[in-house]
């Protein structure tokens, strides 16, 4: 019976209207949301068969992150928070775009490869969506999805992203991670936050206030909440806060433009050397940036948060007296003077991987505390198991020094002020907070770790962007034959330059990033690369 009503809902109330096929990408399925209708019911089903064949609980978020507010979107989420593992991604393309009449067989093929056999469990799904005035129509055609296949939907509303990853970890390590309540989210976050922060607000050239900019969005909604936990240690002054229906998410505003654009955003009072950070559509992204005396334009993107991060994690971990292993992931974007700082500096070992969270990741994993960012300023912290035990471990047997015991505290309260379960932006600015609070630094002083090469990144519209493969972590192409060498000749011409071509998960364009020593030379060299790609 329960069959009969998975297809018959699926003709009747979501019939597959869209021809042309779509792919499930590094961030899902990512598109005009007129046209996704069906897609998310599908997903409601495909759900609650990863969720049976896992024994967990599996996250479905609707969001189109920074795309403009017409687009929408969906992704699954995996029962320790991370993407949908790459083997499934294949299956949630073909129940995507499978006609009606044939979407038995690929549910059929599914339950068949996997040997799905607890098909009468009615495993949860949480299901999270964005402020896009599509979603709330989207979220119900997930839910629908989710009945119809015999699922429990939980639905939490308007959540970010990273708020939705969380539950889901919550609910699967039955609330060792945290309640799985958005209450349970501010309290377990702001809390550390002010332990770690104590009675002095300010210190040295710290001060407490940052101006945000919720790119008119859920991080927006989601800060009104926060600020209130945080009780004036921190004050976060907020901007472009208009929500729903507004047509102003994410426009000229937000971390992705901050980012892509190098300006400031609209929206903020653009007063000389105050901090300012900038969040996306779905809160899972975070930029810092200032103004200096003359209007000139500073942006710390995710590079400088990472080698923020990581330096002092380092020290931290160093006063602990206690071994871990620490690393930083980052991808080929990252910028060459981020990596040279890290490596020659800071001293911790780097990782550079593919594009996408999903990599960064599962490489950030292989480390005991493992700092990942993306250059757009997608990033998290994650801690094994079991260092996160030898730090308890050592605490409670006492033989620490002074300093030891509070390195070793400071280090375990601030593990609870990071999501770990995906980048955050709220839980990023957190502890971007409490490690300029503690080193006693305003912006400026951040930034003075290091000078960011310039760089360019081009979009580059071909006939057909898969003809460019890549290796090693997409700094060098494989394919079209001859194409590395040119770039490579180009490359050499310059000083401190470094130039790579990448086909977009996201759009149908190829990507040429460059950078060099001055940013003449790194427009010419960016236009020289593009030139041999088009
Ligand atoms: C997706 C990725 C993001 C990456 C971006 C690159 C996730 C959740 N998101 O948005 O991490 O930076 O794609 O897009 O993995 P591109 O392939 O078009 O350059
Ligand atoms: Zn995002």
């Amino acid at each position: 019976l329960r069959c009969r009503t998975v297809y018959a809902f699926a003709r009747e109330m979501y019939p597959k209207t869209i021809k042309h096929d779509i792919s499930y990408g590094t961030a899902g399925f990512r598109t005009r949301a007129t046209d996704l209708s069906y897609v998310m019911y599908r997903m409601g089903l495909l759900a609650v068969l990863r969720a049976r064949y896992k024994n967990a609980v599996i996250g479905v978020m609707i969001t189109a992150s920074h795309n403009p507010e017409p687009d929408n979107g969906v992704k699954l989420v995996d029962p320790m928070g991370e993407m949908l593992e790459q083997s499934w991604e294949k299956w949630a393309t073909k129940i995507a775009n499978v006609t009606d009449d044939k979407l038995e067989n690929v549910i059929n093929d599914i339950i068949a490869e996997y040997n799905i056999e607890n098909m009468n469990d009615r495993p949860e799904i949480v299901i999270g969506k964005d402020t896009r005035p599509s979603s709330l129509h989207l979220s119900k055609a997930v839910i629908d999805g989710v009945l119809a296949m015999g699922g429990k939907p939980v639905d939490y509303g308007i959540v970010t992203t990273p708020q939705l990853h969380y539950f889901v970890v919550c609910k699967n390590t039955r609330r060792a991670y945290g309640q799985p309540t958005e209450d349970g989210y501010y309290k377990k976050l702001t809390n550390a936050f002010k332990k770690v922060r104590g009675q002095n607000f300010n210190n040295g050239n710290y001060v407490n206030r940052v101006l945000y900019d919720g790119a008119n969005g859920v991080g927006a909604k989601k800060i009104k909440y926060l600020k209130e936990g945080l009780e004036g240690s921190l004050i976060v002054d907020m901007y472009n806060d208009e929500i729903i229906g507004s047509g102003k998410l994410n426009y000229l505003c937000g971390a992705d433009f901050v980012k892509s654009q190098q300006k400031f955003p609209t929206g903020l009072p653009q007063d000389p050397n105050v901090r300012c950070c900038s969040v996306d559509g779905d809160a899972d992204r975070i930029v810092y940036y200032y103004l200096d005396e003359n209007k000139k334009f500073h942006l710390m993107d995710g590079d400088r948060i990472a080698t923020l991060i990581a330096g002092f994690l380092k020290e931290v971990l160093e006063k602990t007296g206690i071994s871990l292993k620490l690393g930083l992931v980052q991808t080929a974007y990252a910028n060459g003077a981020s990596t040279d700082y890290i490596t020659n500096e800071l001293k911790v070992p780097v990782a550079c991987v593919p594009t996408g969270v999903k990599h960064l990741h599962h490489k950030a994993l292989s480390y005991d505390i493992g700092v990942y960012f993306e250059a757009n300023g997608h990033g998290t912290v994650v801690f094994k198991n079991s260092a996160k035990e030898k730090l308890r471990t050592a605490l409670e047997t006492n033989n620490l020094s002074d300093e030891q015991k509070h390195a070793t505290e400071r280090l375990i309260n601030i593990i609870d002020i990071i999501n770990e379960t995906v980048g955050d932006a709220i839980s990023d600015m957190l502890l971007v907070e409490t490690i300029l609070h503690y080193r006693g630094w305003d912006i400026k002083d951040w930034e003075k770790a290091y000078t960011d090469l310039p760089n360019k990144l081009l979009k580059v519209t071909v006939q057909d962007r898969t003809v460019i493969t890549t290796t090693d972590a997409e700094r060098k192409c494989v394919t079209p034959e001859g194409l590395q060498a040119e770039i490579d000749a180009i490359v050499a011409k310059y000083p401190k330059g470094r130039s790579f071509v990448r086909p977009s998960g996201t759009e149908d364009v190829v990507r040429v990033y460059a950078e060099a020593s001055t940013s003449q030379d790194c427009d010419k060299l960016a236009a020289e690369v593009a030139k041999k790609v088009f």
